[in-house]
């Protein structure tokens, strides 16, 4: 039985970088990812540790965040103010960081642990504990930009073998309609969708239209990061609902875009939104106006993986996310068993207390490139 009066003091935090190169390079519009800088907390309370993923990229052309400016956020600003402090409910860090402008990512590396801690303090499952009710999870995957169509063929084709329910597309300028009709072409029936990351202006929507003809479930982040208006715009003039990203940080940006008819879909990335609390609040916005939500990915490590796996669980999730194998990304992953996607393409949520997997701490210490510890 749980104590009547609940608290955690959180007592510890360590701040870990990880290097971690991914099994191949993951090319979006905007950047090519092979070497991952992962970062992992790991905070202690009353005995008990708890893990988060920072989900920042290398650098900021996803969003402003990097793994560095995350490092430096983490350290001068959010251990002051966390460490030795006690909560009833991990949701409360979310108001000891309120001061914090921005940093998301890093926000959401911190309260993200402490969720952990309360899960197995209180005996549950995290995805339990979040309000999470789908014994399993749809899987999708994201394929990067290819160098040509048949190898993107291929890629399409062995993941659609081991049971993928959809495919999302990376798209950029030169690399889009003539690839999305090869891949309808060869593939007719599969749920398609492509994600631009932002690559596309307003002046393109000629070229925006022409993806109409595809039967795509969403088009996700035409325009700008941080242009919920032109995106209104733009899906008033498109058949393919838009499927926003980059652009929602918080519960009111959803309740704006969802308002402004800037999109029909919404795509919830823990890290973007600053964590668990607001991952469910966005998530229940989406709910009350019949919006389907799905889950990111940022090409995460076991443990941001197992999070996303337990956010999944939320009765919203209803279309596959881009939440796959840990095999799909790492030689090795940092958590054990690791994730692994069934042949009807699905991730069941672990029903053991916290993250429901466990961290590979030898692994983790191989890894590590650096580290910071702090006690009160
Ligand atoms: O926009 O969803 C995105 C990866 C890095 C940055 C942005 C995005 C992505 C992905 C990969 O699409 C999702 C994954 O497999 O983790
Ligand atoms: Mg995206």
């Amino acid at each position: 039985m749980p104590p009547e009066s609940f608290t955690m003091r959180i007592e510890s935090i360590v701040l870990r970088e990880l290097k971690m190169r991914l099994k191949a390079p993951f090319e979006t519009s905007s950047e090519v990812t092979w070497d991952r800088r992962v970062l992992l907390i790991e905070a202690g309370a009353d005995g008990v540790r708890g893990w988060g993923e920072i989900t920042a990229a290398e650098n900021p052309f996803y969003n402003a965040e990097t793994t560095d400016t995350a490092w430096h956020v983490v350290r001068d600003f959010m251990v002051p103010l966390v460490l030795g402090k006690s909560v009833a409910s991990a949701t409360e860090i979310q108001s000891l960081l309120d001061p914090i402008r921005g940093h998301e990512m890093a926000k959401a590396g911190v309260e993200n642990a402490i969720w952990d801690i309360e899960a197995q303090q209180k005996g549950l499952p995290l995805a339990r504990l979040l309000g999470g009710t789908l014994p399993e999870v749809p899987c999708g995957v994201s394929i990067g930009i290819q160098d040509s169509i048949a190898t993107l063929l291929a890629k399409i084709d062995s993941e659609l073998r081991a049971g993928y329910q959809r495919v999302k597309l990376k798209i950029k300028p030169g690399k889009d309609l003539a690839i999305v009709a090869a891949v309808r072409q060869h593939y007719p029936e599969i749920k398609l969708m492509v994600d631009a990351n932002s690559a596309y202006r307003l002046e393109q929507i000629e070229l925006l239209r022409a993806f109409d003809q595809y039967d795509l479930m969403m088009i996700e982040q035409p325009l700008a990061w941080d242009d919920i208006y032109q995106h209104a715009l733009l899906q008033a003039q498109l058949r393919t609902p838009i499927c926003l990203d980059e652009c929602i940080h918080n519960p009111s940006h959803a309740d704006a875009a969802i308002n402004m008819g800037a999109c029909r879909i919404i795509n919830i990335k823990l890290g973007r939104v600053g964590g668990h609390t607001q991952a469910k609040q966005v998530h229940d916005i989406c709910v009350r106006n019949s919006i389907p939500v799905w889950c990111g990915g940022m090409l995460e490590s076991g443990i941001g993986r197992a999070h996303n796996i337990a956010m999944s669980a939320l009765p919203g999730f209803v279309l596959p996310g881009d939440v796959s194998a840990s095999q799909r990304y790492w030689e090795e992953d940092i958590i054990e068993p690791e994730v692994e996607v069934s042949s009807a393409g699905t991730i069941r949520v672990p029903e053991t207390p916290g993250l429901g997997y466990d961290i590979r701490r030898k692994r983790v210490e191989e890894l590590t490139v650096r580290q910071e510890h702090w006690h009160p």
